[in-house]
């Protein structure tokens, strides 16, 4: 395969080096004896990036050529991680780029670390992006990302005191090898002005919207390498820039400095990544954020399908365009007016176009989620698509009212606007309407979007404009990339690496299962992993882990809902019956290493105390000389992609414990499964998939049910109930002071017990979570046995690459082809 599509010219080490010289010494203006490890890394990147280079433009060029479909996802998040690895990996040049630095007295590892991550994204929604646009580009779909080119990702994360501090991460200090700025495309965005009718030489009555200000964008690329093809696709990023003639003008008023200052006010729209991770704030520069976005890419979109020369109704024969949660939703709305205001498309015409090109994706139904503008926010900065909102709205009333007639209370639910004090525009309403396809992220998700937040309008339209598509990830940087130990085990087992292209030829992996020779080299790999992770911590935190323990890990965003409060009471409850236990007695006590890692929105108080507690107990247990190895807690700074590539290979266990209902799907259980680790869950989201797929031998599973969640509720409002008595005990010693000034956590403790309403069901879950863990003590005592469950486990975790998902997408949604690759 890699002779007949190898990409770029270098194939031997040497030719890589020249290369690597010539970039040191012309793109960098340096001489080899004053190369450093971060101009080395320089150097190296900027050679792989040419080999990219060609390719991504044979693949564009093609493209142009044939004019295939093509789908375009939106997306205001896409966590990308680091570039270089997964390049060197996907062009087959890692071996010879290795060899190559090495001659320099540089070591591969070190270059690689040298990169910042690309971190523009808050978690499970913008990591999903990324897995999809290499899914993309391996597939050989003609696809494209686009997205916003912030300046500063999410914040970096410091624990000071034990305390989450923010800073800003400003990852563009040194020239980034992996972006092209395409200056020549600079599109104007307007926001603002107002809407003015006007009367056409026909006679015909049209609304424009003009006199506002304008900014540019700027395009930047990133080639996305496909693995085992040369197909290169695009994610094209956009940057604001002020408008020159704008600035002109006032300069030339001679309000100099006025003019510095709008210019200023235009570089903040691309500036920062807003850091809620599930969780809606109508903040105005956020409004902005997203219509300079969407206005940029139609507008690049529209203008590539007139170069066509086809007829607009074609479009969505074309083009389909999939809106990453509500946050592109405005999308709708921009491709309406631009064919009925510029394009003078009749009015259905032109919504018939809208509405067979959107997809639309949710991925929650958290109420606080959910995005809500308010009427005059949007009829200020957007005076247009206001009209066309309510215009939207009233023709899809119209049509509710004729199929449901006298049916008020109907009308006022389905409604975009909710008619509060003050109204508001629903989003996700929005998307619905103006798109063909709804999905959610996992079946259960799918299932609940149908009952509960959208279930009028399943009863509106089809029941089949609903459907499901399953999360998935890559298996190029969540497996071969991140754990290449056990991806080469694997592939001597397999007879080559050809799963990466096809996850479920694991299944050959199933044989092994019971070969106790084989469980040997499976362990014998975690433990390395395992001892990669503890130098990370030690590194850190300088807390010494002992690998001989399980490795218990909750990594992702702090959350209530996604329950790190009730896994670190767990973990007290633990130190409590360590203490209470004899000498004689804690020796038969499984060693346990509790991780734990992720970032609290910056306004969310209750995931930053619970930061705070879970450091706390780590101060007092890690210090403990009465407790030693048998319990250590151990908290990750700064959770990051790159961090997630070291976590996720080590872990024994990891949780994913959610509310059941409310975490749509989650992604991080498949990467950890994927690697060998078995996971702690509740009955929620692709956990229930996992399960399917692996067997509920190999998972341990516990906690109420979603359909029981809202009773529960219901119960803790009106009835008495008593908090469980062991999770008393923990509240009872987190009071005493024991982790530091109890006045810290008493909004966290009495948000559950203390007739708290315990909304995300700590309590009633805590006895079942327990003795789940009292379950995994005991399977990791019989390491054959544990072993086995793994392999299992893995084996089976086929259906859950990013492929599947794509394909799925491609086939049921966006209906596209690969296009083939010339020969
Ligand atoms: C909204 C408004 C203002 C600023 C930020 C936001 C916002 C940003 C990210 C809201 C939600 C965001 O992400 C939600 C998210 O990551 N959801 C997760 O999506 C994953 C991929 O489908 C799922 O696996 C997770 O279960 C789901 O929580």
């Amino acid at each position: 395969l890699w002779k007949k599509y190898a990409i770029g010219e270098f194939q031997t080490k040497e030719e890589f080096q020249g290369e690597f010289v010539r970039h040191v010494e012309t793109t960098l203006a340096r001489s080899l004896y004053n190369c450093d490890e971060l101009a080395a890394y320089q150097a190296a990147s900027q050679a792989i990036r040419d080999r990219l280079i060609v390719a991504w433009n044979k693949t564009q060029q093609k493209h142009t050529l044939r004019d295939p479909k093509r789908i375009y996802y939106l997306s205001l998040e896409f966590l990308m991680g680091r570039a270089m690895d997964n390049a060197m990996l996907n062009l087959n040049v890692k071996q010879l780029t290795g060899d190559g630095v090495s001659g320099f007295g540089f070591r591969l590892e070190d270059l690689i670390e040298k990169e910042p991550d690309a971190a523009l994204g808050n978690g499970g929604l913008g990591r999903l992006a990324a897995c999809f646009i290499d899914s993309l580009s391996t597939l050989n779909y003609p696809g494209w990302g686009y997205g916003l080119r912030y300046q500063y990702g999410i914040f970096k994360q410091k624990i000071i005191d034990g305390y989450q501090v923010e800073q800003p991460d400003y990852w563009l200090t040194f020239d980034n090898a992996w972006e092209i700025p395409r200056t020549e495309i600079a599109i104007d965005v307007m926001f603002y002005g107002y809407t003015r009718k006007f009367t056409d030489d026909e006679g015909k009555v049209h609304r424009i919207w003009e006199g506002g200000d304008l900014v540019q964008a700027v395009p930047y690329d990133f080639p996305v390498p496909g693995y085992g093809t040369e197909n290169v696709n695009n994610l094209r990023l956009w940057s604001s820039k002020p408008n020159r003639e704008f600035d002109f003008a006032k300069f030339n008023e001679g309000a100099y400095d006025q003019s510095v200052a709008e210019q200023q006010q235009a570089e903040t729209i691309s500036a920062v990544l807003y850091p809620n991770d599930n969780f809606y704030l109508g903040k105005e520069l956020r409004l902005k954020q997203q219509y300079f976005w969407v206005a940029a890419s139609l507008s690049d979109i529209v203008r590539r399908f007139k170069k066509s020369r086809r007829p607009w109704i074609e479009f969505s024969d074309q083009i389909a365009i999939q809106l990453n949660d509500t946050h592109p939703t405005l999308a709708v709305v921009e491709l309406q007016r631009i064919l009925v205001d510029r394009e003078g498309l009749d009015w259905d015409e032109a919504w018939e176009i809208v509405t067979s090109t959107f997809g639309y994706t949710n991925h929650t139904v958290l109420p606080e989620a959910l995005e809500k503008w308010q009427v005059d926010l949007i009829g200020n900065l957007l005076p247009r698509h206001l009209e066309i909102i309510y215009d939207i709205n009233l023709y899809f009333l119209q049509d509710v009212e004729k199929r449901f007639p006298g049916d008020h209370d109907l009308l006022s639910r389905v409604s975009i606007i909710e008619e509060s004090n003050p109204r508001q525009v629903r989003m996700a309403y929005l998307a619905i309407i103006g798109s063909h396809k709804v999905n959610g992220v996992a079946e259960l998700h799918s299932e609940l979007i149908k009952t509960t937040i959208f279930k009028d309008f399943v009863k509106i339209y089809n029941e089949d404009k609903f459907t499901n598509v399953t999360n998935g990830i890559t298996p190029r940087r969540w497996l071969h990339q991140a754990n290449p130990k056990l991806s080469k085990l694997i592939a001597e087992k397999l007879g080559g690496y050809d799963f990466l292209n096809n996850l479920g030829l694991l299944k050959g992996l199933e044989k092994y299962a019971n070969d106790k020779t084989f469980h040997k080299e499976w362990l014998e790999i975690k433990r390395a992993n395992k001892a990669r992770l503890a130098a990370l911590i030690k590194s850190q935190s300088g807390v010494e882990v002992d690998t001989n323990a399980l490795f218990d890990i909750q990594v992702k965003r702090i959350h209530e809902y996604k329950r790190q409060q009730m896994n670190i009471f767990s973990v007290i409850y633990r130190y409590l019956q360590l203490k209470a236990a004899s000498p004689e007695e804690r020796k038969k006590f499984q060693k346990r290493v509790s991780i734990f890692g992720g970032k609290s929105a910056p306004g969310y108080y209750m995931a930053k105390t619970i930061i705070k507690l879970i450091n706390a107990v780590g101060a007092v247990v890690n210090n403990d000389a009465e407790i030693g190895d048998l319990l250590k807690v151990v908290f990750i700074e700064d959770y990051n992609v790159s961090k997630a590539e070291i976590i996720t290979p080590a872990s024994d266990i990891s949780h994913h414990i959610s509310t059941a209902g409310t975490e749509a799907s989650g992604t991080s259980n498949m990467k950890f499964v994927l690697n060998g680790g078995l996971i702690i869950g509740t009955v929620d989201g692709a956990n229930i998939e996992i399960t399917r797929e692996i067997g509920e031998n190999n998972i341990f599973l516990f906690g109420h049910l979603a359909e029981d969640v809202e009773d529960l509720r219901h119960s803790h409002r009106f009835g008495h109930t008593e908090l469980n008595p062991d999770l008393q005990k923990v509240f009872d010693v987190i009071e005493s002071g024991l982790f530091g000034d109890a006045n810290i956590y008493s909004n966290l403790l009495n948000s559950i017990g203390n007739h708290g309403s315990d909304y995300y069901l700590v309590s009633d879950d805590f006895a079942s979570f327990l003795n789940a863990q009292q379950q995994v003590d005991k399977a990791y005592a019989d390491q054959d046995a544990w072993a086995q469950k793994s392999i299992t486990a893995v084996a089976n975790m086929g259906f859950f690459s990013s492929d599947r998902a794509i394909n799925e997408y491609a086939e049921n949604i966006w209906q596209i082809e690969p296009v083939p690759l010339d020969n």
